[in-house]
């Protein structure tokens, strides 16, 4: 059955191309951001209609597939152009407004005596930083804004690999090859360059993908990478046992255990993802060797010898490499259920987590 047809299988491409200038104009008449973030989700987010016909793409003729898969670009990028339009357009109206209505009366009195602290992420940050440099790994900083090289070439992720597609990656508009890290494995290979071998390293820091915002994702967020690299021989046991360390830690217990399950990264030979045991009280998370439930909170590996051959590592090198998300350990560790609420300026919620003095 032809996908161009095919009713089965959700709206068709024929129905797509025909509601372009309806949804254009729904888009064009959208008042609030969050109606604008609706109708972004209903269209062309994760589960909306022109995804879903993406989706449909492999199902279809060889021969057939560029030419419809050309087609839905067409209409995806006619969607994104004209929300950016309105988003600009309903921007510029709330700072008209504001600016219309707001007055501010600095004679006030201060009303409470709260001033400003640290963000459980920065506080988080900072103890990780500690931890590892404490136990003797470079703690590095790489560029927010990187290179196709590093975040991409380097790391043997191939040119045709999903991950580089603009649906996931933010690319600079005007400025070839370059984009906002949508890794932290990209300080690996720049430690590499820089230091050789032997070395070990962490860093921590903001990332971006073009993730649709829920409550467990977020556009921004940061991960943590590390790094440990000899020419002595190192194994999935050192891995394991970094690891372990690292989550007794931060979760501060005395017993964590750690599963690895195969993976595929493709600057990692083997790569695997690491899951830990917990268990549940009082909705909170507890990291412990006794639990009875396993969660997933990263990716790990061996480095790849591609990787070493790329960042000038001569051969015999021996390595591992690991990456967590901050903000999920964050929130298991605290129980928070909403990624957003990281990002969100309510003073009740930060001086919970004590953020605010
Ligand atoms: C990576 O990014 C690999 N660079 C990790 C790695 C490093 C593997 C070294 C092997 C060796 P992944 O795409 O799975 O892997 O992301 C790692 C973590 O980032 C995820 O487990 C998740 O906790 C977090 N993450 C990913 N996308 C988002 C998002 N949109 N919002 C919040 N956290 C996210």
């Amino acid at each position: 059955m032809e996908f161009y047809d095919n009713y089965e299988f959700g709206m068709p491409l024929k129905e797509i191309e025909a509601n372009l200038e309806h949804w254009e104009k729904t888009i064009l008449g959208a008042s609030t951001f969050q109606e604008l973030e609706r109708l972004k989700a209903d269209i062309i987010g994760r589960s909306g209609v022109v995804t879903s016909a993406f989706k449909l793409l492999k199902d279809v003729s060889v021969d057939k597939k560029k030419e419809l898969g050309e087609k839905l670009n067409k209409v995806k990028s006619a969607i994104e152009d004209t929300i950016a339009q309105q988003h600009q357009k309903l921007a510029n109206y709330a700072v008209s407004e504001r600016l219309k209505n707001e007055t501010l009366d600095i004679t006030l009195p201060v009303e409470n005596d709260h001033f400003g602290g640290l963000h459980i992420i920065t506080q988080a940050l900072r103890k990780i930083r500690d931890y590892y440099s404490a136990r003797g790994f470079l703690v590095l900083d790489g560029p927010e804004i990187e290179t196709e090289f590093y975040n991409f070439d380097a790391l043997n992720i191939p040119k045709h690999h999903p991950a580089r597609q603009s649906q996931d990656t933010f690319y600079l508009k005007g400025h070839d090859g370059m984009l906002l890290r949508t890794q932290t494995s990209c300080v690996q290979i720049r430690a590499m360059q820089k230091y050789g071998v032997p070395l070990r390293m962490v860093s921590i820091g903001k990332t971006y993908r073009n993730d649709q915002l829920d409550a467990t994702h977020s556009p921004m967020f940061h991960q943590i990478e590390g790094l440990v690299v000899d020419k002595n021989p190192i194994n999935i046991g050192h891995l394991k046992s970094e690891l372990r360390k690292f989550l007794e830690f931060f979760f501060e217990t005395d017993s964590a255990t750690v599963r690895f399950r195969p993976s595929f990264f493709p600057f990692t030979e083997p790569g695997m993802e690491f899951d830990c045991r917990y268990t549940k009280k009082d909705g909170r998370l507890i990291i412990s060797s006794d639990g009875d439930k396993w969660i997933e909170l990263g990716g790990a590996g061996m480095v790849h010898p591609n990787v070493f051959k790329n960042c000038g590592v001569g051969e015999g090198a021996y390595g591992f490499a690991f990456g967590l998300g901050l903000d999920r350990i964050i929130m298991l560790k605290y129980g928070i259920t909403d990624i957003r609420n990281l990002f969100d300026t309510d003073q009740r919620w930060l001086r919970y987590y004590g953020t605010c003095a």
